[in-house]
């Protein structure tokens, strides 16, 4: 049989197109997303800002094959079924629309975070995917339009597109000019030998997705406005402190943002509560060990995990502090992450 292509692995009835492979890594946001204006573009209510880190890495190949079948689609070696298939269908869709190709895909994701790890892989998957689907399809972007294509998979990969820290701007508007002006871009920051020390303290699955806790919190809080208005000032002092490289003034308002996150949340109806006991054990060790003099400051996302920031020469103790306050739980160590990047054909 004469083979145009050595994909011999293709079912039947498909013909091989073009392929890229991606890899990018998760962020933690300081300034927080919580709160969409736009739901189907997923347009944030307010800008927020991360820190990609230097663990657990996404990496995802896009393959093209003719056919009218379709995409198929594997994560971590078992086939992608439900929601999350839906989702990765669905930005698949967009991207073949805005490139104007038909071409169906076989997609292959693999992430590295341990099962149970409590990190959300939305992040890292849907910029890994937007860049090997971009390139794999040929859709020219730059890195603000790649951010803005991640964007639409999930908010917080738009940030994922970029190393160390990150801004994703709000932008304005609804529709074609919100769309435009929302995406994340670097932010300067000064030399800042930082850690994030990570404590799962519980790995099970949430009882309220982040999507439906945040669209809630928009509905129904009445702290909600109040917090994103604070957001917009705690963005403004963040990138100050990051250009002074100061990371008493990054941890203090990072924290304090995190919390009035959550504070959102607590007051929505009915209300979401992601800390748990275990939580609390952790914020009071972390208050202790700032008491002795230890500059580390704690942020939460839609979890009970806690993560300290904290000066990389000090995070073996914070991380130590917080293994004796969360005995059952895993406690990681991570650093400033590089950004998305496509990968050569040999890896
Ligand atoms: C963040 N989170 O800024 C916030 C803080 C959770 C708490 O971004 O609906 O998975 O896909 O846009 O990005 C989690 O939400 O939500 C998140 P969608 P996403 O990191």
């Amino acid at each position: 049989m004469h083979r145009e292509h050595p994909m011999a692995v293709l079912p039947a009835g498909y013909e091989a197109a073009g392929r890229a492979t991606a890899v990018a890594h998760p962020n933690i946001a300081l300034v927080k997303y919580w709160g969409k204006r736009d739901e189907g573009l997923i347009l944030p209510v307010t800008s927020s800002l991360s820190m990609t880190l230097d663990v657990f890495p996404t990496t995802t190949s896009v393959r093209l094959v003719d056919g009218s079948g379709p995409d198929q689609v594997t994560l971590n070696g078992a086939p992608a079924t439900g929601e999350a298939l839906r989702r990765i269908t669905a930005f698949l869709d967009l991207v073949r629309e805005r490139c104007g190709r038909d071409l169906r895909a076989v997609v292959d994701s693999r992430n590295t975070v341990p099962t149970g790890a409590g990190l959300a892989s939305s992040a890292s998957g849907f910029a890994a995917l937007a860049m090997a689907a971009a390139a794999a399809y040929g859709l020219d972007c730059d890195a603000a339009g790649l951010s803005r294509l991640a964007r639409r998979g999930s908010g917080s990969a738009s940030r994922s597109v970029f190393g160390g820290f990150a801004q994703w701007h709000a932008g304005t508007g609804t529709g074609p000019e919100g769309d435009e002006s929302s995406y994340a871009e670097a932010v300067p920051a000064a030399r800042l030998d930082v850690a994030l020390v990570i404590a799962v303290v519980n790995a099970g699955p949430k009882a309220v997705s982040s999507r439906e806790a945040m669209r809630r919190t928009v509905d129904t809080s009445p702290l909600y406005g109040p917090w994103a208005a604070s957001s917009r000032d705690d963005l403004a002092d963040m990138r100050a402190a990051l250009v002074r490289g100061d990371l008493r003034a990054v941890g203090e308002i990072a924290e304090r943002n995190a919390l009035g996150m959550h504070a959102t949340m607590l007051a929505a109806r009915p209300a979401v509560r992601y800390l748990s006991p275990a939580t609390v054990t952790v914020l009071d060790r972390v208050s202790e060990l700032r008491e002795r003099g230890v500059a580390a400051y704690v942020t939460m996302d839609a979890g009970p995990n806690v993560k300290v920031l904290c000066h990389r020469a000090q995070a073996e103790q914070v991380a130590r502090a917080v293994r004796e306050a969360a005995p059952g739980g895993t406690v990681l160590v991570a650093g400033p992450g590089p950004g998305a990047r496509l990968l050569g054909e040999d890896g």
